[in-house]
């Protein structure tokens, strides 16, 4: 990532955007495998801006949306957290809760990078909108939302529609796509590295190439990443595990590449269920991973 001193972390309990309890525990579960501790031995000054508050239960079902209004309130808070932090210079990196979180996160990142880039890491390319859902799951939709495609009440959180252009999103990982998500991506002119395209070129390749695609011409880059966009071997503390994923090491490497490359300059992760997880796995590969972002070498 680019020259930071100082990270800022920010938790968001957020389990509304999908129906599966428990992911609100991914920020209590990452600081328990020693986040924290972890970012400070690399010699960042770290401020804990703590979680942000959900208004829970949720109910509603609007307009073909679970949870509707709780998941604009939670964005619209982190979306003003987030300036903050970016206001002092600061890395933003996102603890969530449910993929819906990155609504309101680049809300707030894409106030001040008006070129955003953004990786996905993920199994699934989150493009449904409340037409092509399968399941109404707001953490199914948030990359639509980001392009401004979706309901008008998320795409306008943060006032900026679109937050990001197609052509500066690069989805690593997908191997689980809805009809309507195929659609767009062929629409908007989305670069998908699939399993396919991992398997047959490697990640050395894939990493090489986005780096590639993004250096020079953006003004900084969001990493969103989804724990379920690794196999569930390696993580499977997930609401919505895929066969056939990324490995833990091939991971490492995308992020250790992303390190070197200096381009990120924001990230978040999400999706972590310690409830369906094995003795807190999914957030020690979390935290792993996070380390090797920030520039951890082995020797
Ligand atoms: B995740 C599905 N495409 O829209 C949908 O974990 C799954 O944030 C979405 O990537 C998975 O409900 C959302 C079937
Ligand atoms: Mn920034
Ligand atoms: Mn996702
Ligand atoms: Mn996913």
């Amino acid at each position: 990532m680019k020259k930071f001193q100082k990270v800022s972390v920010i938790g968001v309990p957020m389990d509304l955007g999908q129906k599966r309890r428990g992911v609100d525990m991914g920020p209590s579960a990452m600081r328990y495998a020693g986040l924290i501790e972890e970012i400070q031995s690399l010699d960042f000054e770290v401020e804990d801006y703590g979680d942000i508050y959900i208004n829970r239960p949720g109910s509603s079902k609007e307009d073909g949306l679970r949870n509707l209004e709780e998941v604009i309130k939670a964005s619209e808070e982190l979306c003003r957290k987030v300036c903050e932090i970016e206001a002092e210079q600061s890395f933003p990196l996102i603890l969530g809760g449910d993929h819906s979180i990155s609504i309101g996160s680049i809300a707030g990142i894409s106030q001040r990078h008006h070129n955003l880039g953004v990786i996905w890491y993920d199994a699934h390319p989150d493009l449904n909108t409340e037409e092509t859902s399968p399941s109404g799951n707001i953490h199914g939709m948030p990359l639509a939302v980001n392009l401004g495609i979706g309901h008008s009440r998320l795409t306008e959180i943060g006032g900026i529609v679109p937050k990001v252009k197609p052509e500066n999103i690069v989805i690593i990982g997908a191997r689980s796509i809805d009809e309507g998500e195929r659609e767009l991506i062929k629409e908007q002119g989305i670069k998908v590295f699939t399993m396919h395209e991992i398997d047959r070129i490697g990640m050395t390749k894939v990493i090489e190439e986005t780096i590639e695609h993004f250096a020079g011409r953006t003004d900084g880059v969001h990493l969103s990443f989804d724990l379920d966009g690794i196999d569930p071997l390696d993580a499977p503390g997930v609401g919505t595990p895929v066969l056939g994923g990324i490995s833990y090491r091939e991971s490492h490497l995308a992020l250790e590449m992303l390190a070197e490359s200096q381009l990120i300059t924001s990230a978040e992760f999400v999706e972590i269920n310690p409830i369906l997880d094995n003795k807190n796995q999914t957030a020690d590969v979390a935290v792993a991973l996070v380390s090797s972002l920030l520039g951890k070498k082995l020797l």
